[in-house]
């Protein structure tokens, strides 16, 4: 039996760098396309394409059971429209497979949606580890006005479904009233 050596990286836990990181992914304005309720204003912002958060990934593990991933995800402070920059969110392509966030800096909200379309809000900040349990869908919004950075632990198998959030999004917004996040339906969402 040969056994994967143990290691370590570090990771800057205040600006979510990891130096030795195997892959960063930018994700722009545009990569993003109609995630966003506004279109007007997602248009305006279009011309810029502008940086909405990046993810640091720490390690390539195999992508088999028992095995870890971990990541930093930087989400730069910004709206279109009335709504804070986000993740694009996901399912987990295998559902039973759970996460753990751990709120780095800034001011973010963890919004969750079950596959019926309930909606669970996990405020975070430094020092928060919130759990993502099974089955429910994730997103990440910096609902503050520096950057949002949280360190990530998943299952390496857990894989990604973008495709339904792509379709209908989360039954919820998250936008900004009177200076302060506020959940709002979405007006767009359909079960
Ligand atoms: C966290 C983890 C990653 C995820 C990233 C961005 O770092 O959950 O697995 O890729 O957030 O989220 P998304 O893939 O939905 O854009
Ligand atoms: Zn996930």
């Amino acid at each position: 039996m040969t056994y994967m050596p143990p290691f370590t990286k570090l990771v800057d836990l205040q600006a979510g760098i990891i130096p030795d990181a195997v892959m960063v992914q930018r994700r722009y304005l545009a990569d993003l396309k109609g995630l966003f309720a506004d279109p007007a204003a997602e248009a305006a912002l279009m011309a810029d394409n502008p940086l909405l958060y990046e993810v640091q990934e720490a390690t390539e593990n195999p992508i088999e059971e028992g095995q870890l991933r971990y990541s930093t995800t930087i989400i730069y402070p910004g709206k279109v429209g009335d709504e804070y920059f986000f993740t694009k969110g996901h399912f987990h392509a295998k559902g039973d497979r759970a996460e753990l966030y751990l709120g780095l800096s800034g001011q973010g909200y963890l919004l969750l949606m079950s596959p019926e379309g309930e909606i669970n809000v996990q405020p975070m900040k430094t020092g928060s580890a919130a759990y993502v349990p099974p089955y429910w869908a994730h997103r990440t919004i910096n609902v503050g006005s520096e950057n949002f950075v949280f360190f990530a632990c998943y299952p390496a198998d857990a894989g990604y479904d973008y495709a339904s959030i792509a379709q209908k999004g989360f039954s919820s917004l998250v936008v900004e009233q009177n200076g302060h996040p506020q959940l709002i339906p979405n007006p767009k969402w359909a079960k």
